[in-house]
């Protein structure tokens, strides 16, 4: 069993700890957040995900994973997992990665081994870590291991993703590698694929990029579908009965840490992703497209109230990080409307947060921004008789616009024309 410092633990770092600390290794969670700390030493978390809160409850009564503010000396393993954010000019923020190693240098012995599971630019472990790790006077890759290991975990999905999905260990050299592959076996059962760092760094980087494209497509298709009169949902469903053709979703946009963010990370380092450039762009369009769309079936905006379902960046989770339906929350009250928001997970992280039915009183039209599950048995009459104006947006394809019409309500669908071409007889 190894010692192992977790250093950031949130969304990747707390589960990656438990699940270290549930095959008996010893596990510190370090991280400069007290509440996160503080909470970690009670056995409670402070983040919604299925299953993590037993988990970490059971860890840390057997003993077995602590938190500290402080970067502990005496470890075997240390795996960086902390936030690498986007500034401003989408360039991205990698002063937590540098804090982290830089806290890792003090500490390091003969044999250690250091892991970066951030999501960062190409070359970030060559170029960024190495010179940092080599003030140690320690040889890297002879005497520290050194390797990038992303996380591929989906939120909502963390604790199984994390024990099945296979995993990429890209080494600074073949032996950092193996030595750090055989930490990871512990927790994985998918298989571990050896390779170097900066093509680990590339292959995460184009996973999430991969979907943020697709997902693109999809959206541009909504948009050209409300031009040309068809149904972008019955598109879908149709084209991807073609055995080699899978058309993702359409929606208000792109959120979460991942892949509203990663494929900027390639955007700054080469002026060749130009595709990958558009499609970002596209998909931030998408909240200043529903906006207008809610517009054009309103008659304007000023003065209006809208009732705003799910504002979390994807269904049953907590997670409001870049997320689109946040962004359209605040496009709508800039342009004078009043925002009533019902979102059964987002909890505290909304101030006035209304129930399913209060949230419509009086409001001009209810929009489905995500698709939670509490949503799915919404009372279509009951929600009729508060709403003042008759009208749904669903951007989810997820109400049924039969039970939405059969309550006297008007149902639009984010991808479907008002205007569609039909069969004359
Ligand atoms: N979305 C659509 N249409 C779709 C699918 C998703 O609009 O057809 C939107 C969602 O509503 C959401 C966003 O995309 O706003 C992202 O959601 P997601 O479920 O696709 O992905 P994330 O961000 O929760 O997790 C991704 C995963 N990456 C891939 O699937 C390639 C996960 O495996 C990664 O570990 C994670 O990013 C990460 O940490 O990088």
């Amino acid at each position: 069993m190894k010692s192992i410092c977790v250093i950031g633990i949130g969304y990747v770092g707390l589960p990656t700890a438990a699940m270290f600390a549930s095959k008996g290794h010893k596990v510190v969670g370090y991280d400069l957040n007290e509440k996160a700390v503080n909470a970690l030493n009670k056995g409670e978390i402070i983040i919604e995900e299925p299953g993590l809160g037993e988990l970490v409850k059971r860890v840390v009564e057997e003993g077995n994973l602590v938190g500290s503010t402080q970067c502990p000396k005496d470890c075997d393993v240390y795996i960086i997992a902390v936030p690498t954010p986007i500034n401003s000019d989408k360039t991205a923020d990698m002063r937590y990665v540098k804090s982290a190693t830089r806290a890792i240098v003090p500490c390091l012995e003969e044999g250690n081994i250091v892991v970066l599971e951030s999501t960062s630019p190409p070359r970030t472990v060559e170029d960024l870590m190495l010179p940092i790790l080599k003030e140690s006077g320690l040889k890297m890759g002879e005497q520290v291991y050194v390797a990038h290991s992303p996380e591929r975990i989906l939120p909502g999905k963390v604790l199984e993703e994390l024990r099945t999905n296979s995993r990429i260990v890209g080494g600074i050299n073949k032996k950092s590698s193996e030595e750090v592959k055989k930490v990871y076996e512990s927790i994985v059962e998918g298989e571990i694929f050896l390779t170097t760092s900066t093509t680990a760094e590339m292959c995460k980087l184009m996973e999430n990029t991969f979907r943020d494209v697709n997902i693109a497509l999809a959206n541009e298709l909504a948009k050209m579908s409300e031009e040309l009169g068809v149904n972008a949902w019955e598109v879908i469903s149709l084209a991807n009965q073609h055995p080699r053709v899978n058309i993702l979703s359409p929606g208000p946009g792109v959120g979460g840490h991942c892949i509203a963010l990663d494929p900027w990370f390639l955007v700054e380092k080469s002026d060749k992703a130009r595709l990958i450039n558009r499609a970002r762009l596209n998909n931030d369009s998408m909240p200043s497209y529903v906006k207008g769309k809610i517009s054009g079936i309103l008659g304007g905006l000023e003065g209006k109230t809208v009732a705003l379902y799910g504002v979390t960046y994807k269904p049953n989770i907590d997670d409001v990080r870049e997320s689109p339906v946040m962004v359209l929350k605040k496009l709508l009250e800039e342009a004078g409307v009043k925002v009533n928001v019902c979102d059964p997970h987002a909890g505290e992280k909304i101030k006035d947060n209304y129930g399913i039915y209060d949230c419509a009183k009086d409001a001009d039209i209810a929009v489905l921004g995500v698709n939670h599950k509490e949503f799915e048995s919404v009372d279509f009459a009951k929600l009729a008789h508060l709403l003042k104006g008759k009208n749904v947006l669903d951007t989810r394809n997820f109400w049924s616009a039969a039970s939405v019409e059969e309550a006297g309500l008007k149902y639009y669908l984010l991808g479907k024309s008002d205007n569609m071409v039909k069969w004359e007889n």
